[in-house]
C-alpha cells in the first residue's frame, strides 16, 4: 500500500514546523507500505489544490496530514474537522479568516477515516505519549483536515484519510512560558511511525479491487 504523509511550513514567529521536521525524516518504507511524504504551506486555500493534485496523481491508499499543535503535550490523532475558518492570525497568503466555512455548503463536519484509536494504542504501546483530540482548531490544521476528507467524499475515492496534531519541539519552547510543553524529535518520529504501522496493519486491500490494480 502507499501513504502520503503532509507535514507544514513554519508560520507565525516559529521558524521550524515539528510536523515537517518530522515527517521529512521518516523512512520510505513501514511495514511494507510506501511512504511519501508532502510539504504543504499554511494557507487555507490552496491546501485543497495541492491535495487534490496528490490524490489524483499518487493515488494513495491512505493520507494522513500533520501538523503542529503548539501547546499540547502529546501526539494527538483528530477524531473531528469542522466547516469552520476562524482565526485572529492570519494565512500564509495573508487571508484572516473570521467564521468562514471550509467549503460554502459542505457538511458540517467530517470525521477520520483512520484508525485513530489503533493509533493511539500503537503509540502508548512505543512508549510515546499519544492521546486522542476531539478538536482540530479551527486554522489551516482544521481545514486541511476537512478538505482531505471532503476531497474524498466527492471524488468518491478510496482512500483513508485523517489528521495528526504534534506538540512543540524542545527547542521551540525557549522564550515561552515555563509550563509550555513539548516534545524531543526522535521522539515524534517514532509516535509517527507507531501510527502508520497502525494503519497498515488495518489495510484491507480494497483498492485493489476498485483501481483495478495492485498499488
Ligand atoms: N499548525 C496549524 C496550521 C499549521 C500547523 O502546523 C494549526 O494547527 O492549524
Amino acid at each position: 500500500m502507499k501513504i502520503l504523509v503532509t507535514g507544514f511550513t513554519p508560520f507565525g514567529n516559529d521558524t521550524v514546523n515539528p510536523s515537517w521536521e518530522a515527517v521529512s525524516r521518516l523512512p520510505d518504507e513501514i511495514d511494507g507500505a510506501t511512504v511519501q511524504k508532502v510539504l504543504l504551506p499554511v494557507e487555507y486555500r490552496r491546501v485543497r489544490t495541492l491535495l487534490e493534485e496528490r490524490l489524483r496523481n499518487d493515488m494513495p491508499d491512505a493520507v494522513m496530514c500533520v501538523g503542529q499543535a503548539g501547546g499540547r503535550a502529546m501526539i494527538t490523532p483528530e477524531k473531528v474537522a469542522i466547516n469552520c475558518m476562524d482565526a485572529s492570525l492570519p494565512d500564509q497568503a495573508g487571508l484572516l479568516a473570521s467564521d468562514l466555512p471550509v467549503r460554502e455548503d459542505g457538511p458540517t463536519a467530517y470525521f477520520s477515516a483512520l484508525p485513530i484509536k489503533g493509533m493511539v494504542s500503537a503509540m502508548q504501546q512505543s512508549g510515546i505519549p499519544g492521546a486522542l483530540s476531539y478538536s482540530a482548531g479551527t486554522y489551516v490544521c482544521n481545514s486541511t483536515m476537512y478538505h482531505l476528507l471532503d476531497l474524498i467524499a466527492q471524488l468518491q475515492l478510496p482512500v483513508r484519510g485523517g489528521f495528526v496534531h504534534v506538540p512543540f519541539l524542545c527547542e521551540q519552547t525557549v522564550g515561552r512560558a515555563p509550563s509550555t510543553a513539548s516534545l524531543p524529535l526522535p521522539c515524534i518520529i517514532e509516535g509517527l511511525k507507531a501510527c502508520i504501522t497502525a494503519i497498515v496493519q488495518t489495510d484491507t486491500g480494497s483498492n485493489t479491487d476498485v483501481h483495478g490494480y495492485t498499488h
